[in-house]
């Protein structure tokens, strides 16, 4: 029985060791991505139990992840690894302006032979939430919407709140087919967890009170809308907050900073904290993830968020 179950798919993540364009640079650093599996990581780092079901590739890269996940102290009982299926992998460009691009090789996914078969009542029993975003759909547009249905039908039986982050990934669909097949899960969400441009893919506006407005209709009970440096708006039980962003320490790499703000907002909700002291926590654990190089390795512990809160005294030795 764990706290948080989510799906998805994990790649090698490849972090240019110098900036410009990848065609100058020769040399990278191993890591791991993957969107559910980094709320998953910031879930645990935090204390929660999270379980992740997934498939990796049979080779060394995905044994690398599967190793790397169970170290998180991540439940990998349903992550299998499959024959045929090359783990996948993603280059990460960072320019000297500090802007960056993604380049994936995912498009034989070892997760795209996850099939609705795989999921059962006791994945589900006794779990707390389940967190889905719109990159597993992306995967494989046709399977991967059947096997989120069936996960966010299981969560509706067994009591789950289901957390949602569309996580649009305009490499990998267009907005179309992502309006289409993530407007379908909307009914189901109690936590909307959005980026204004990919609210704006799904409601056809960017306007934050619209974005609220539209969620509330559909029965959402929270919403968070990131905005990076310039903080969060949130909303639930008629109340609507803005909360100010937290200045990160440096800026180093930006990728799973929403995720790291969806873990901290999990977080937060299974605390039943009220909705400011949720955002300005899933705020800072944001601007602590873009400080690291990495899509993972700043999700903090309890302990480090607790001392940038000043809420613990830091004990140097
Ligand atoms: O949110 C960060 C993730 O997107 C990253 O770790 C991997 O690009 C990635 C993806 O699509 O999952």
């Amino acid at each position: 029985m764990v706290d948080v179950l989510t799906i998805g798919d994990a790649m090698v993540s490849l972090n240019p060791q110098a900036k410009g364009p990848l065609r100058f640079v020769s040399t990278f650093e191993r890591k791991v991505g993957g969107a559910e599996l980094n709320v998953a990581i910031g879930c645990s780092r935090l204390g929660l139990s999270a379980k992740w079901i997934s498939r990796l590739g049979k080779d060394e890269f995905g044994r690398y992840i599967y190793n790397f996940v169970r170290g998180e102290g991540i439940d990998v009982t349903d992550v299998g690894l499959v024959d045929g299926y090359p783990t996948s992998v993603h280059f990460k460009e960072i320019l000297e302006d500090g802007s960056g691009s993604t380049y994936y090789y995912r498009s034989n996914s070892p997760t795209s032979t996850l099939t609705v078969d795989e999921l059962n009542d006791s994945q589900f029993a006794g779990a707390k939430l389940l967190h889905i975003t719109g990159v597993f759909p992306a995967v494989d547009k046709i399977k991967n919407i059947g096997v989120i249905k069936k996960a966010v039908a299981l969560a509706k039986e067994h009591n789950l709140l289901i957390s949602f982050d569309p996580n649009i990934r305009l490499k990998m669909w267009s907005k179309e087919e992502a309006r289409e097949a993530l407007t379908e899960l909307l009914p189901y969400v109690d936590i909307l967890l959005t980026g204004l441009d990919e609210a704006e893919i799904i409601f056809g506006t960017n306007d934050p009170r619209s974005v609220i407005e539209e969620s509330r209709k559909l029965g959402i009970s929270y919403v968070a809308i990131k905005q990076g440096e310039k903080g969060s708006i949130g909303y639930h039980n008629h109340e609507c907050i803005e909360s100010a962003p937290v200045k990160p320490k440096k800026v180093v790499d930006t990728v799973g900073a929403g995720d790291g703000f969806d873990a901290g907002f999990i977080y937060g909700v299974l605390q039943q904290w009220p909705l400011e002291k949720i955002l300005h926590f899933a705020n800072t654990i944001g601007s602590m993830v873009v400080s690291v190089s990495g899509d993972n390795e700043g999700l903090p512990y309890l302990d480090d968020i607790l001392v940038q809160l000043g809420e613990k005294e830091f004990i140097e030795r």
